[in-house]
Protein backbone atom coordinates (compact mmCIF):
# COMPACT_ATOMS: atom_id res chain seq x y z
CA UNK A 1 0.00 0.00 0.00
CA UNK A 2 2.82 2.32 1.36
CA UNK A 3 4.83 1.31 -2.01
CA UNK A 4 1.76 2.11 -4.27
CA UNK A 5 1.24 5.32 -2.81
CA UNK A 6 5.46 6.31 -2.65
CA UNK A 7 5.20 5.42 -6.76
CA UNK A 8 2.04 7.27 -7.43
CA UNK A 9 3.24 10.51 -5.71
CA UNK A 10 6.85 9.89 -8.08
CA UNK A 11 4.80 9.49 -11.62
CA UNK A 12 2.36 12.41 -10.37
CA UNK A 13 5.52 14.70 -9.78
CA UNK A 14 7.68 13.31 -12.87
CA UNK A 15 4.58 13.89 -15.25
CA UNK A 16 3.03 17.22 -14.03
CA UNK A 17 6.49 18.47 -12.64
CA UNK A 18 6.71 20.72 -9.35
CA UNK A 19 5.83 24.22 -9.27
CA UNK A 20 9.13 26.73 -9.48
CA UNK A 21 11.41 27.94 -11.70
CA UNK A 22 13.35 24.57 -12.00
CA UNK A 23 12.91 22.97 -15.34
CA UNK A 24 13.85 19.54 -16.67
CA UNK A 25 13.15 16.25 -16.08
CA UNK A 26 14.96 15.75 -12.54
CA UNK A 27 13.45 18.96 -11.34
CA UNK A 28 10.28 17.02 -10.95
CA UNK A 29 11.87 14.51 -8.43
CA UNK A 30 10.45 15.44 -4.68
CA UNK A 31 12.45 17.37 -2.71
CA UNK A 32 12.66 14.27 -0.24
CA UNK A 33 14.96 12.63 -2.74
CA UNK A 34 17.52 15.87 -2.68
CA UNK A 35 19.94 16.93 -1.18
CA UNK A 36 20.55 20.16 0.59
CA UNK A 37 21.88 22.20 -2.46
CA UNK A 38 19.15 20.93 -4.89
CA UNK A 39 21.37 18.89 -6.88
CA UNK A 40 19.81 15.16 -6.92
CA UNK A 41 21.11 11.81 -5.51
CA UNK A 42 24.57 13.66 -4.84
CA UNK A 43 27.26 12.14 -4.17
CA UNK A 44 30.21 13.51 -2.10
CA UNK A 45 32.68 13.82 -4.68
CA UNK A 46 36.62 15.29 -4.77
CA UNK A 47 39.03 15.85 -7.12
CA UNK A 48 41.61 13.73 -6.64
CA UNK A 49 44.90 15.51 -5.64
CA UNK A 50 46.97 14.60 -8.38
CA UNK A 51 44.73 14.36 -11.20
CA UNK A 52 46.38 17.19 -13.04
CA UNK A 53 49.80 15.33 -12.90
CA UNK A 54 51.28 15.19 -16.21
CA UNK A 55 54.27 13.25 -18.00
CA UNK A 56 56.06 13.33 -21.41
CA UNK A 57 55.39 10.00 -23.38
CA UNK A 58 57.42 9.51 -27.13
CA UNK A 59 57.28 7.76 -29.52
CA UNK A 60 60.68 6.82 -30.93
CA UNK A 61 61.81 6.58 -34.35
CA UNK A 62 61.07 2.64 -34.57
CA UNK A 63 57.47 3.12 -33.22
CA UNK A 64 57.00 5.92 -35.99
CA UNK A 65 58.47 3.89 -38.99
CA UNK A 66 56.47 0.43 -37.34
CA UNK A 67 52.92 2.80 -37.30
CA UNK A 68 52.46 2.01 -33.29
CA UNK A 69 51.54 5.57 -32.88
CA UNK A 70 48.32 4.61 -32.92
CA UNK A 71 47.89 2.02 -30.78
CA UNK A 72 50.33 3.88 -28.18
CA UNK A 73 47.98 6.72 -27.99
CA UNK A 74 45.15 4.27 -27.75
CA UNK A 75 46.49 2.34 -24.51
CA UNK A 76 46.68 5.80 -22.76
CA UNK A 77 43.08 6.92 -24.14
CA UNK A 78 42.05 3.42 -22.86
CA UNK A 79 43.61 3.61 -19.69
CA UNK A 80 41.60 7.23 -19.22
CA UNK A 81 44.43 10.04 -19.29
CA UNK A 82 44.41 12.90 -20.67
CA UNK A 83 46.05 14.16 -24.01
CA UNK A 84 47.01 17.73 -23.49
CA UNK A 85 49.98 17.84 -26.34
CA UNK A 86 51.04 16.22 -29.40
CA UNK A 87 53.80 16.99 -31.43
CA UNK A 88 55.57 15.36 -34.23
CA UNK A 89 59.16 16.52 -35.19
CA UNK A 90 62.38 15.36 -36.09
CA UNK A 91 64.62 15.61 -33.23
CA UNK A 92 67.73 17.50 -33.01
CA UNK A 93 70.65 16.63 -31.38
CA UNK A 94 71.27 19.58 -28.92
CA UNK A 95 67.65 19.10 -27.61
CA UNK A 96 68.31 15.58 -27.12
CA UNK A 97 71.72 15.90 -25.24
CA UNK A 98 69.54 17.99 -23.14
CA UNK A 99 66.32 15.34 -22.94
CA UNK A 100 69.36 12.57 -21.94
CA UNK A 101 72.12 14.39 -20.12
CA UNK A 102 72.05 11.83 -17.20
CA UNK A 103 73.37 9.65 -19.85
CA UNK A 104 76.08 11.98 -21.95
CA UNK A 105 78.63 9.49 -20.61
CA UNK A 106 77.33 6.61 -20.91
CA UNK A 107 79.34 4.50 -23.53
CA UNK A 108 75.69 3.62 -25.48
CA UNK A 109 75.18 7.56 -25.79
CA UNK A 110 76.41 8.06 -29.08
CA UNK A 111 74.21 5.48 -30.45
CA UNK A 112 71.42 6.36 -28.67
CA UNK A 113 71.74 9.61 -30.37
CA UNK A 114 71.37 8.05 -33.67
CA UNK A 115 68.78 6.37 -33.05
CA UNK A 116 66.25 8.85 -31.71
CA UNK A 117 67.73 10.85 -34.47
CA UNK A 118 67.53 8.72 -37.23
CA UNK A 119 63.84 9.59 -37.95
CA UNK A 120 60.52 11.59 -36.80
CA UNK A 121 59.52 11.06 -32.88
CA UNK A 122 55.75 11.64 -31.70
CA UNK A 123 56.13 13.24 -28.25
CA UNK A 124 52.98 13.98 -26.35
CA UNK A 125 51.87 15.44 -22.84
CA UNK A 126 49.49 13.25 -21.19
CA UNK A 127 47.21 14.23 -17.51
CA UNK A 128 46.14 12.36 -14.88
CA UNK A 129 46.16 11.13 -11.52
CA UNK A 130 49.18 9.09 -10.71
CA UNK A 131 50.56 9.44 -14.26
CA UNK A 132 54.13 9.36 -13.84
CA UNK A 133 54.11 6.41 -11.76
CA UNK A 134 51.43 4.48 -14.05
CA UNK A 135 53.04 5.00 -17.19
CA UNK A 136 56.49 4.07 -16.47
CA UNK A 137 54.16 0.83 -15.49
CA UNK A 138 52.20 1.34 -19.05
CA UNK A 139 55.97 1.76 -20.73
CA UNK A 140 58.19 -1.31 -19.04
CA UNK A 141 61.33 -1.98 -18.42
CA UNK A 142 63.94 -0.40 -20.25
CA UNK A 143 65.40 -3.35 -21.28
CA UNK A 144 62.33 -5.31 -23.65
CA UNK A 145 64.02 -8.46 -22.86
CA UNK A 146 62.89 -8.01 -19.31
CA UNK A 147 59.57 -6.04 -19.78
CA UNK A 148 56.59 -8.18 -18.65
CA UNK A 149 53.82 -8.71 -21.59
CA UNK A 150 51.11 -6.55 -21.74
CA UNK A 151 53.40 -3.26 -21.63
CA UNK A 152 54.58 -1.52 -24.48
CA UNK A 153 57.86 -2.22 -24.58
CA UNK A 154 57.09 -6.07 -23.60
CA UNK A 155 54.62 -6.40 -26.18
CA UNK A 156 56.25 -4.25 -29.19
CA UNK A 157 60.25 -4.57 -28.63
CA UNK A 158 63.25 -6.87 -27.98
CA UNK A 159 65.99 -4.66 -27.64
CA UNK A 160 67.05 -1.97 -25.59
CA UNK A 161 68.52 0.08 -28.36
CA UNK A 162 65.13 0.24 -29.90
CA UNK A 163 62.30 -0.02 -27.47
CA UNK A 164 59.90 2.05 -29.11
CA UNK A 165 58.92 4.78 -26.08
CA UNK A 166 59.87 7.00 -23.88
CA UNK A 167 57.89 8.29 -20.66
CA UNK A 168 59.36 10.57 -17.61
CA UNK A 169 60.41 8.84 -14.74
CA UNK A 170 60.11 11.24 -11.83
CA UNK A 171 57.63 14.08 -11.26
CA UNK A 172 60.46 16.37 -11.67
CA UNK A 173 61.72 14.93 -14.60
CA UNK A 174 58.38 15.43 -15.96
CA UNK A 175 58.15 18.67 -15.85
CA UNK A 176 61.72 19.67 -16.95
CA UNK A 177 61.14 17.41 -20.04
CA UNK A 178 57.67 19.00 -20.82
CA UNK A 179 59.31 22.61 -21.09
CA UNK A 180 62.33 21.21 -22.74
CA UNK A 181 59.67 20.14 -25.74
CA UNK A 182 56.72 22.12 -25.12
CA UNK A 183 56.18 25.67 -25.39
CA UNK A 184 53.69 26.89 -22.78
CA UNK A 185 50.80 27.91 -24.98
CA UNK A 186 51.10 24.21 -27.11
CA UNK A 187 49.30 22.47 -24.31
CA UNK A 188 45.60 22.67 -23.81
CA UNK A 189 43.86 22.89 -20.59
CA UNK A 190 40.41 21.25 -21.66
CA UNK A 191 37.38 19.59 -20.00
CA UNK A 192 36.72 15.88 -20.53
CA UNK A 193 33.36 14.79 -21.04
CA UNK A 194 34.14 11.80 -18.52
CA UNK A 195 36.03 14.27 -16.42
CA UNK A 196 33.83 13.01 -13.13
CA UNK A 197 35.45 9.20 -14.03
CA UNK A 198 38.96 9.79 -14.72
CA UNK A 199 39.68 12.57 -11.92
CA UNK A 200 37.15 12.51 -9.24
CA UNK A 201 36.55 9.87 -6.71
P1 LIG B 1 64.23 4.70 -19.70
O1 LIG B 1 64.00 5.08 -21.13
O2 LIG B 1 63.52 3.42 -19.35
O3 LIG B 1 63.95 5.82 -18.74
P2 LIG B 1 67.07 5.26 -19.34
O4 LIG B 1 68.01 4.52 -18.43
O5 LIG B 1 66.68 6.64 -18.97
O6 LIG B 1 65.80 4.33 -19.53
O7 LIG B 1 67.74 5.26 -20.78
C1 LIG B 1 67.24 6.09 -21.80
C2 LIG B 1 67.28 5.32 -23.10
O8 LIG B 1 68.62 5.02 -23.42
C3 LIG B 1 66.59 3.98 -23.08
O9 LIG B 1 65.18 4.07 -23.21
C4 LIG B 1 67.23 3.30 -24.26
O10 LIG B 1 66.69 3.81 -25.48
C5 LIG B 1 68.66 3.80 -24.13
N1 LIG B 1 69.50 2.84 -23.39
C6 LIG B 1 69.53 2.64 -22.06
N2 LIG B 1 70.41 1.68 -21.72
C7 LIG B 1 70.95 1.25 -22.90
C8 LIG B 1 71.94 0.27 -23.22
O11 LIG B 1 72.50 -0.42 -22.36
N3 LIG B 1 72.23 0.11 -24.52
C9 LIG B 1 71.65 0.86 -25.52
N4 LIG B 1 70.72 1.80 -25.25
C10 LIG B 1 70.37 2.00 -23.95
MG1 LIG C 1 64.92 7.63 -18.41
Amino acid sequence: MLQRHIFKTLFQQFHFGNPGPAKGLLCGIPSALRDGHGSVWHRSKSSLPDARERTLVAVKPDGVQRRLVGQIIQRFEHRGFKLVGLKMLQVSEALLSQHYCQLRTKPFYPSLLHYMTSGPVVVMVWEGHNIVQVSRTMVGHTNPAEAQAGTIRGDFSFHVSRNVVHASDSPEGAQREIQLWFEGEDLLNWDCCDQSSTSEA
